[in-house]
């Protein structure tokens, strides 16, 4: 290698070193596996994390790998533009791309919760559910009606209420144009281990489980 060679390849090293860093990268869990237990297990969560987590941020580096166009861009502004996503990868990025954004967002959703909503958060429940308990019976409700794998979300609305809605797959508000507030993952690997088809258990377990004060910090955000 001559010295000319030496200064070329060394210029061109934080690009090719840029390049290949991947554009996504597996979240760490903010709790240990064993957290939500008895209601979550430990192993559902090691799998649905380390395995189907990270299988969706894998797969939708790839997406972003085959089209360099889309280097850069956050992942919300891929799922609420998926119509200017190239054809050749758009339904990778609307699966991998929403699977790892729903993810991302249940994890912060789920840990052991010390108190309930804040100030703001509550009074946003109580006029458009009645109550946090109304809440989760509705949420707990509207999972059971999804049908195959999907996910039961709440999402602010203009005039400072919220609502429940649902998504299959792993579509998400995002691609609507909405941000959700929460979400729970209603896709048999979120529960199978423990639950298997007792969809309604889970669902009972999980809203237990809920991180309201990560939810009520949200709120404040998306609401502000
Ligand atoms: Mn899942």
């Amino acid at each position: 290698m001559t010295r000319r060679d030496l200064i070329t390849a060394l210029a061109g090293a934080p690009a090719l070193l840029q390049a290949q860093a991947p554009a996504f990268t597996l979240p760490k869990l903010p709790y240990a596996f064993d957290a939500l237990e008895p209601h979550v297990d430990a192993q559902t969560m090691q799998i649905h994390h380390g395995k189907h987590h990270q299988a969706y941020v894998d797969n939708l580096n790839k997406a972003i790998s085959a089209e360099p166009s889309l280097r850069g861009k956050s992942l919300e502004s891929l799922l609420s533009g998926l119509q200017q996503v190239p054809e050749s990868v758009r339904t990778a990025v609307r699966n991998n791309g929403g699977g790892h954004a729903n993810h991302d967002l249940f994890w912060k959703v789920l840990g052991s919760p010390k108190g309930g909503p804040a100030a703001g958060l509550a009074q946003a429940i109580n006029k458009s559910f009645g109550s946090r308990e109304q809440l989760e019976d509705k949420l707990r409700a509207t999972g059971l009606t999804v049908f195959g794998s999907g996910w039961v979300w709440v999402v602010p609305e203009a005039g400072g209420g919220l609502r429940i809605e649902t998504s299959p797959n792993q579509d998400s508000p995002w691609m609507a144009g909405r941000k959700p507030l929460l979400g729970l993952d209603v896709w048999e690997h979120a529960y199978y281990l423990k639950y298997q088809n007792r969809r309604a258990d889970y669902l009972a377990a999980v809203v237990k489980v809920i991180n309201w004060d990560f939810v009520s910090d949200r709120h404040r955000e998306l609401t502000r």
